[in-house]
């Protein structure tokens, strides 16, 4: 593993030394991300500021966790004097490359890298990274789990919500890091090299930040820029024959559920492609639901052979993963109406694998805050499944007009209205699905908070009766 062993330092084309040792460097935003670069750098010898538009008492707890490091900061705005003199900028996936610290940067030709990029630095460990518009974490999670259960030390983290950089303090050179990557990572990363990088998919999404689909798939497709002949390219089948499949240095091995895997292995050679779960386990043997989920699982599969994981753990891995909170998560029966809770489908595409898994008619819990996708790209499978739709949040009145011709749609102010109004439609036999195709920063703190709310209010409706 030895080629994988960095020392803390990347020499950029151009010949910049980004050495950290007693650099300036500015870090900016002071969630999670912007927390573990301030510390990774602090412990690595260099000059921390940190730079944060909010001002909240919690950023000020988080601000005080950092105080043995000496780290200067600002708080409630980004100011030209404090970020003008540093001679690294870090940034955030969720900071727009507009914001003035990096427009500042950009001005001054000082090197921006993103958080990702940083940990990777300093990453001792082989990288398996995972992206894609869906299926992410669950993927992400299901690596994770098949090698921890070969006994290898594997770390799950990235966007998953567990920085790299927080993490590569515990990596070793023997051990594993299971890297869920998200498109605003990317958009920052300069050598960021994965050993096995994964693209599941590409669907609409980040219109707000990309600015169009074009540019959104570019993004996705960095994941593969630095890779080498060494190291392997993981891509759905959906992506054989795709010009920008064509520009990747590293080995292609495509996966799929889908005729179309056998195309591909035509292109490559069967051991280069994998559609099925190669006879480890059985469809009915996997506890996760839903064709979406199968893809996971084959892609999961695919990567954990090349890891050279034994088949027992594989299989082991996949019958005992029962999938994440929120992700088409059933929640129950009440009343012989199934409650879905797939609170983490923040796209139009995440809600169309979750109505083509259920066998039931939906009324569908949908809206939040618009990405500046087509809602009218669901249309015809909704018509064929949902009875109604019950709209919440600030998408409701861009939703409600792709769907009020052809579908009663309903509106609420608040979660708890909502699954009220669903459940006064549903009848015994179908679901009450919550899938909103939107993020949740509109009305929750996060989609996990979304689930929550639905799940004790789906509870406390069957309370009452
Ligand atoms: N901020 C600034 N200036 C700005 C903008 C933001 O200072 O111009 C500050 C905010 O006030 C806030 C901080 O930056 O305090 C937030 O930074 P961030 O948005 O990058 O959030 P983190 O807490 O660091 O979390 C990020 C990811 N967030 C985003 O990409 C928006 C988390 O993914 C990820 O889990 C975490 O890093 C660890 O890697 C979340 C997400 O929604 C779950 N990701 C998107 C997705 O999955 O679709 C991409
Ligand atoms: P991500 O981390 O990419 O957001 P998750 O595993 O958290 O992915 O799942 C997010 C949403 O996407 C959920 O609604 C889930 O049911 C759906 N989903 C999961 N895997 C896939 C897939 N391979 N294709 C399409 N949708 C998927």
């Amino acid at each position: 593993m030895g080629e994988w062993v960095h020392d803390g330092y990347e020499v950029f084309e151009g010949g910049d030394v980004i050495d950290v040792k007693g650099k300036k460097v500015l870090v900016v935003g002071l969630g999670i991300s912007g927390y573990a670069a301030a510390e990774l750098l602090s412990l690595k010898g260099a000059r921390v500021r940190i730079t944060e538009s909010e001002d909240t008492a919690k950023l000020r707890e988080r601000l005080e966790k950092l105080a043995d490091y000496r780290v200067r900061s600002e708080l409630g705005g980004h100011t030209k004097p404090f970020c003008a003199d540093a001679e690294l900028v870090v940034t955030s996936p969720g900071v727009d490359p507009g914001a003035l610290p990096l427009s500042l940067a950009a001005k001054k030709g000082i090197p921006v890298v993103g958080e990702l990029e940083l940990g990777y630095w300093f990453c001792r460990a082989p990288i398996i990274a995972v992206t894609g518009t869906n299926g992410k974490s669950t993927t992400t999670e299901m690596i994770g789990r098949i090698i921890s259960l070969s006994g290898r030390h594997a770390v799950v983290c990235g966007n998953i919500g567990n920085p790299l950089s927080g993490e590569v303090g515990e990596l070793a050179d023997e051990s594993i890091a299971v890297v869920e990557v998200s498109s605003f990572q990317l958009e920052t990363i300069k050598r960021f090299r994965p050993h096995i990088a994964v693209l599941l998919n590409v669907s609409e999404d980040h219109r707000e930040r990309h600015g169009s689909y074009g540019c959104y798939k570019a993004q996705k497709f960095r994941i593969f820029e630095n890779q080498t002949g060494e190291d392997r390219a993981v891509l759905h089948s959906d992506f054989y024959g795709d010009p920008m499949t064509e520009k990747i240095k590293s080995q292609l091995l495509f996966f799929g559920s889908e005729k179309k895997s056998h195309t591909a292995a035509k292109g490559f050679g069967m051991s280069s492609a994998c559609s099925g779960t190669g006879g480890i386990v059985k469809a009915e043997e996997i506890p996760l639901e839903g064709v979406h989920n199968m893809n996971n699982v084959i892609c999961s599969v695919l990567v954990s052979r090349i890891m050279g994981i034994g088949d027992r753990y594989i299989r082991e891995g996949i019958v005992t993963f029962r999938g994440l909170d929120h992700r088409f998560e059933k929640i129950g029966s009440f009343g012989g109406v199934e409650f879905i809770d797939d609170s983490k489908a923040t796209n139009i595409d995440a809600t169309r694998w979750a109505l083509e898994s259920v066998d039931r008619k939906v009324v569908l819990i949908a809206g939040g805050r618009d990405k500046g996708g087509n809602y009218f790209s669901i249309l015809p499978l909704a018509k064929e499944k949902v009875k109604a739709m019950v709209l919440i949040g600030e998408a409701r009145e861009k939703i409600k007009i792709a769907f009020s011709e052809s579908i009663p749609v309903l509106t609420a102010n608040d979660m708890a209205e909502a699954v009220r109004r669903a459940c006064a439609v549903a009848r015994e036999g179908e679901a009450v699905v919550l899938s909103p195709m939107c993020s949740s920063f509109d009305m929750f703190s996060s989609y996990k908070e979304r689930g929550e709310v639905f799940q004790r209010e789906v509870r406390e409706q069957f309370q009452k009766i």
